[in-house]
């Protein structure tokens, strides 16, 4: 039994999360078509007969703006400390550019065994996969000391293309003797953070472009008894206006992120939920230390 540390890092939106959930196959990390999903360092764990891999879902590289940003770079940073081998995840349906090299480049010295993960290939085809491996090939070689690339896997996490292989080719990197995590164990987190989770993830699909960045969870009450769950949470958003968008004509948005939310809870934990969602609004949350703290983002 070998067991390890992967991390998984790039820019947001690539991937980064799908991929997680696709090598361990259940969904951990809640994924959405909005930049900057993910604002935690999660942790993905597979336990199988052979090896335990303990995946470090990040959000991805950005440039902080909010206390909030700093928070989420910090948790990014985390994600290629003290791991055993790094995903770099790109879109390969995008062009590759000049930083993105230079990112990899920069990864490579820390000397960590890392793989670049070509990913989205469902939507790119081998016509735009193709120069994004030339592109690469410099670093497929040694160079002044820094390593070169361990591997280069291009996947879909939509059409679960090298998925066993990208699983295969961690597993033969892994060299600790040690069950981090029993057996049952899928992250590191409480299920009072999964819950939070997956109701940003609702709010975050149903809600217009301009509001999801602003939005942050409280789950105020979580009371879990043998059949059933009972939640109480805010949604917390920055303007009155916003507010008034989650709560919808009627109150027919939140009903409709409620019910949605409470589904999926219903899904991850098998057991009747009672969900109460609130709508607070707290001017500039993003940037105030106390507010951060009660949404969970503390460090
Ligand atoms: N077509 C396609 N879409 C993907 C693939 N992987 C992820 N996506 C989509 O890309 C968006 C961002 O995914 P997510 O995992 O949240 O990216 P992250 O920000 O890097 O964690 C979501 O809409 C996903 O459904 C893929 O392999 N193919
Ligand atoms: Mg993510």
């Amino acid at each position: 039994m070998k067991s390890g540390f992967i991390g998984i890092i790039g820019k947001p939106n690539v991937g980064k999360s799908s991929l997680m959930n696709r090598l361990i196959g259940e969904k951990i990390s809640i994924v959405t078509p909005k930049p900057q999903t993910t604002r935690d360092a999660v942790r993905g764990i597979l336990t199988t007969d052979e090896y335990q891999m303990i995946f470090v879902d990040t959000p991805g590289l950005l440039t902080p703006r909010t206390e909030l940003g700093k928070y989420m770079s910090k948790e990014t940073d985390s994600g290629s400390k003290d791991v055993d081998v790094l995903l770099i995840v790109i879109d390969g349906s995008r062009r590759f550019s000049g930083s993105d090299y230079e990112f990899i480049e920069r990864k490579l010295a820390l000397g960590i065994p890392t793989f670049v993960v070509v990913n989205k290939t469902d939507e790119a085809g081998y016509e735009r996969i193709y120069p994004i491996l030339s592109k690469l090939s410099p670093l497929t070689a040694e160079a002044d000391g820094r390593p070169a690339i361990a591997e280069i896997v291009p996947t879909s996490c939509k059409d679960g293309t090298n998925i066993d292989k990208l699983r295969e080719l961690i597993a033969a990197r892994l060299t600790d003797d040690v069950m981090y995590y029993p057996e049952g164990d899928l992250t590191d987190r409480p299920l009072r953070f999964v819950v939070g989770e997956i109701v940003r993830e609702k709010a975050l699909l149903l809600l217009r472009d301009e509001i999801p960045h602003g939005i942050g969870i409280a789950v105020n009450k979580f009371e879990e008894k043998k059949e059933t769950v009972y939640i109480e949470a805010d949604i917390v958003c920055e303007k009155e206006g916003h507010k008034q968008i989650i709560i919808g004509e009627g109150g027919k948005m939140i009903k409709h992120i409620g019910e949605s939310a409470r589904r999926g809870i219903e899904e991850r934990t098998g057991k009747r939920v009672f969900l109460e969602l609130f709508v607070k609004v707290r001017p500039d949350w993003r940037n105030r230390r106390n507010y951060l703290g009660d949404l969970g983002y503390k460090s």
